[in-house]
């Protein structure tokens, strides 16, 4: 399997509850290598274009409303199959229907504030990354 590149995201809960330091020891014990991170707080706008795929849905503004409460932790995580591992790393989107061991399980309170994001396909995880991160920034802290 080729190496791949996801987006992870620590979201508000996590941050809020003190968990980010667990849940990045958690992905780095599963062999995903941080590449680039920031503690930033999102705006509306940003939140809004991130999640545009759910715009539709009937949670679109709750999410939103709750990914821009408070300070959030994208991270380009890079190792074999990484959209997929970590996608099972993470476990299901309700935490209460989450496998055991799975980070949504272990930290997460609810379907909407579920601890973290994580890309859904190779191709969202290559946009999710650029969305966040510059090409330029990542050569820079990688020299
Ligand atoms: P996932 O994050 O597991 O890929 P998606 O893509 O179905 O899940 O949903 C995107 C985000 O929208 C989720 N992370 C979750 O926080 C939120 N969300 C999904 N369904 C609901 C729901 N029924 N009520 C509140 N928030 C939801």
């Amino acid at each position: 399997m080729a190496k791949q590149i996801t987006l992870g995201m620590l979201k508000p809960d996590a941050i809020q509850s003190g968990k980010a330091g667990l849940i990045i020891a958690h992905l780095q014990k599963e062999g995903f290598t941080i590449r680039a991170a920031r503690l930033t707080r999102l705006s509306k706008a940003q939140a809004g274009k991130f999640y545009e795929v759910h715009k539709d849905r009937p949670f679109y503004a709750d999410l939103c409303g709750f990914m821009t409460s408070g300070p959030v932790l994208p991270m380009a995580l890079e190792r074999d199959d990484a959209v997929a591992h970590f996608r099972k790393v993470i476990g299901a989107t309700d935490p209460a229907e989450a496998a055991e061991g799975t980070i949504r399980k272990l930290y997460a309170q609810s379907k909407g504030m579920n601890a973290i994001h994580g890309s859904d396909s190779v191709e969202n995880g290559l946009r999710e990354v650029a969305f966040f991160f510059t090409e330029s920034e990542l050569a820079d802290l990688w020299g």
